[in-house]
């Protein structure tokens, strides 16, 4: 059995979802959670001078794997959050692409002036795409039928929205959805320990 560091800020944002998929396996995992103030003299450590990281220990061997998306692919395979077959697996990563996208323009609204078109705009028209989706699927889930790390993802990203119960009332199957991620009690678990915090 490997075992698992993952480095990421004192933060929920880009790197929480990572941190629901690791606990929904159930695996221990050290949450390592870098201060600012250490971060310059980290930051040259990682691959690509960013994290979230998550290295995984074989043995004597250390893997370092950057990118929250291939850490995300990764976890998928080795405890079923993929799909049937390699076609599920496609669609499941391409909701995962989408919703990686869907943050980086949330932590580009932040830094311009576009927060509130980012509120009025970008979240719906994206939950709708979701909503839809989950609405020709038809059980629940994304892809197939079962739970995959872009349902995880989905939920997760529910953590940002304003007036997040307000504005789920509007795509109720996301908001289902939602509730049943956070209701698997390993990840309702993790939910009740992990540290505070607004973002
Ligand atoms: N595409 C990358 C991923 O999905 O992991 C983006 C990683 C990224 O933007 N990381 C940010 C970071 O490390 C935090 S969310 N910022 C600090 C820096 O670049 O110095």
């Amino acid at each position: 059995q490997p075992t698992y560091k993952y480095t990421y800020f004192d933060a929920r944002l880009r790197g929480e979802f990572i941190r629901f998929i690791l606990s929904y396996a159930g695996v221990e995992f050290e949450d390592n959670r870098v201060k600012g103030e250490d971060w310059p003299s980290l930051k040259p450590t990682t691959p690509f001078g960013q994290v979230p990281v998550l290295e995984v220990k074989k043995g004597s061997k250390v893997t370092e794997i950057a990118q929250s998306q291939a850490i995300a692919r990764y976890l998928a395979n080795e405890f079923g959050l993929y799909g049937r077959n390699n076609l599920e697996n496609a669609v499941i990563d391409m909701y995962g692409a989408q919703l990686g996208d869907l943050f980086d323009a949330f932590s580009t609204s932040f830094n311009s002036n576009t927060t509130l078109s980012f509120f009025t705009e970008v979240w719906p028209r994206n939950f709708q795409f979701f909503e839809d989706r989950l609405n020709k699927n038809g059980n629940g889930f994304l892809v197939g039928k079962r739970l995959s790390w872009a349902d995880i993802y989905l939920s997760q990203m529910t953590d940002f929205i304003q007036n997040k119960d307000e504005f789920l009332n509007k795509f109720p199957l996301v908001k289902a959805l939602d509730k049943k991620v956070r209701s698997i009690p390993k990840i309702a678990d993790w939910i009740k320990r992990r540290p505070d915090g607004d973002f």
